[in-house]
């Protein structure tokens, strides 16, 4: 049987998929997800005050459906200073009047539910603002909450608030030291990220529990699930030692102490236990997890031990960082990025599961990092990437605008970021004698504020995002790279997209077969296969600017397979023509009789 997209019903109307083995039939839902992050901030402003807000996205739904994405997951919406954007919480159970109020979500929420779709929260507990209720009292030590934060006093024989007297020597991932100077006290509290984030005590039943209370009240209220934002640094070695300082850098690297610490996975299987199992199979839970190796991710994602869904790792979009880090990036080698991603492929081949990305509001975007985002190959290289990515085994997670090829940002100027990591890290670099432009470089390519502009709705000038002055700057490509412009087109960027979520709707074989990667020494060409009973897929692509031959052996056995998916449209098959022109990708199916 041959299975063309086109052909693929609606998710609506999908019938019970019959004649599958047990263990598909009994596959939870999420396998066969696809996820649609939604930045609010950036995605629609429905009041005109040039910030995303929750009507904004209520009135995008359709959109959303359109696309044919299943779970909308919102990023943090609740009450915040905005320190770094919403990621720093000063109320767990309401709704910051910038993106609107309760009954607002409750709407949103109806919205997504009458769409058939499930709308999943961002869960931020490694830390709270320090204008939560709970840090207040903590700082002031009333109401027995001092132990609800990570508090020490200086380093032994140094004056406290002087430099160098930190308890110790671990920097933040936002510049600068993770220990902040409390006068009242004259003890330090742990902020692993801004000093308007302090590190909640993990250490402290009752800090667990608050927010294992706090998450029953948001399933009560409806919602699907929970993306838990660095839920794996949690748990800290409370000996708090001292971490290796690399050549040139100002501090330490605790990361040994705190990256999937002494207790975390008893945390997160008392949060099952307190929380998810009273919702089985309804939920999708993916905890954020930089510093994950693939050993420790089937740990967490093992349904036999009852943590989470999957995780968010990291290995892949840190193989372009440079000796310098993030902001020194070199070029990616794709044999070292195979190498990786077919390393997780089958580390969770038959344990656990993977999630699949390359973008969100934490990287720059992927046509611009991974692909070619020139005239030329903007819309090809885009639909490439998103077809390697989305026909691995995996959940896939597709960022706003990631669907239209949306690049990187031309920011002319540092005035013109207002992400928290960038600012501070040009302060910080520039304070120790580092050359402007430079800095400013790395910026432009690596900087956050890339995934951050405004959602490219039309070509108006406020993109479609907003009738007012947006919060930041529209990128000008917006007049070109727009989603009016791409629903009109069949052969567009989200015309692709929207053609590989149905594919994974309706081809078992994209959800559950195993993975083969072929080629794992090319440079240029991504290509593997996937199997499931007699079915076989062949996923072949040009990651480069040039034609590439696929070799002879490759195609061996393809001939006459049907063509599923491609970015070229006069691609038949591969039989008369084993060359992949600039940034082609093809997906072929074959089927034993
Ligand atoms: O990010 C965690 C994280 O480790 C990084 O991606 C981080 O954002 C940074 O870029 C490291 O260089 C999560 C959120 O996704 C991010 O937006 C928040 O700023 C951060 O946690 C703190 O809540």
């Amino acid at each position: 049987m041959s299975l063309d997209v086109r052909s693929i019903p609606d998710r609506s109307a999908r019938a019970p998929q019959e004649g599958r083995p047990d263990r598909q039939e009994d596959a939870p839902w999420w396998q066969s997800a696809v996820v649609y992050q939604v930045y609010p901030r950036s995605f629609a402003d429905a009041d005109g005050d040039g910030i995303g807000d929750l009507r904004g996205i209520a009135s995008r739904l359709d959109y959303l459906r359109e696309l044919g994405v299943d779970v909308l997951w919102l990023s943090p919406v609740y009450p915040s200073p905005q320190d770094d954007n919403g990621y720093d919480i000063s109320d767990y159970q309401d709704i910051d009047p910038v993106f609107g109020s309760l009954a607002d979500f409750d709407e949103l929420l109806a919205g997504v539910h009458r769409r058939g779709m499930k709308l999943v929260m961002d869960l931020v507990v490694n830390h709270t603002s320090d204008e939560h209720p709970w840090f207040r009292d903590s700082r002031a030590n009333v109401g027995g909450k001092r132990d609800w934060y990570v508090w020490r006093p200086a380093r032994p024989g140094r004056v406290p608030g002087t430099p160098g007297a930190e308890p110790n020597n671990w920097g933040s991932f936002f510049s600068g030291p993770a220990w902040e100077f409390d006068e009242g006290s004259g003890e330090y509290y742990l902020h692993l990220f801004s000093r308007k984030q302090p590190d909640l005590n993990w250490e402290n039943p009752r800090v667990r529990h608050a927010v294992y209370a706090m998450m029953r009240w948001w399933l009560e209220r409806g919602v699907d699930g929970f993306r838990m934002d660095v839920i794996n640094l949690v748990s800290k070695d409370q000996r708090f030692p001292d971490g290796a300082v690399a050549d040139g850098a100002a501090h330490g690297d605790g990361s040994p102490f705190y990256v999937c610490g002494p207790r975390i996975h008893e945390y997160l299987q008392e949060m099952h236990r307190e929380v998810f199992a009273a919702h089985p199979g309804r939920l999708l839970t993916v905890g954020e997890m930089p510093g994950v190796d693939v050993d420790q991710a089937r740990l967490f994602t093992d349904p036999d031990r009852a943590e989470v869904d999957m995780v968010f790792q990291f290995e892949h979009v840190g193989l372009d960082h440079g000796p310098g880090g993030k902001f020194d990036p070199r070029p990616l080698r794709l044999s070292e990025l195979k190498r990786s991603l077919g390393r997780w492929q089958e580390g969770l081949a038959t344990t656990g599961w993977n999630s699949l990305y390359w973008n969100n509001h934490d990287q720059p975007r992927a046509v611009s990092r991974f692909g070619d985002d020139g005239p030329r190959h903007r819309e090809l290289s885009a639909k490439a990437l998103a077809t390697v990515l989305h026909l691995h085994r995996g959940t896939p997670y597709v960022y706003q605008g990631e669907e239209l090829g949306m690049a990187n940002a031309p920011f002319a100027a540092v005035d013109d970021f207002r992400d928290i990591e960038s600012l501070n890290h040009y302060a910080h670099a520039v304070a120790a004698g580092a050359d402007p432009e430079r800095v400013l470089d790395g910026l432009r390519r690596m900087g956050r504020d890339n995934a951050r502009t405004p959602m490219q709705w039309d070509a108006s000038p406020g993109a479609g995002f907003t009738i007012g002055t947006p919060w930041i700057a529209a990128n000008p490509d917006h007049l070109r790279v727009n989603a009016a412009a791409q629903l009109a087109d069949p052969s567009s960027v989200f015309h692709h997209y929207r053609r590989l979520i149905a594919l994974r709707h309706g081809e078992p074989a994209v959800v559950h077969g195993d993975f083969t990667m072929l080629l794992p020494e090319d440079e240029h060409l991504y290509v593997f296969t996937r199997g499931l009973g007699g079915t076989a897929l062949l996923v072949a692509a040009n990651l480069d600017g040039a034609p590439r031959p696929l070799p002879a052996a490759v195609l061996e056995g393809w001939g006459g397979a049907r063509v599923l998916v491609a970015n070229y449209a006069d691609r038949p098959d591969l039989g008369g023509f084993p060359v992949l022109r600039p940034w082609e990708c093809v997906v072929l199916r074959r089927a034993s009789a």
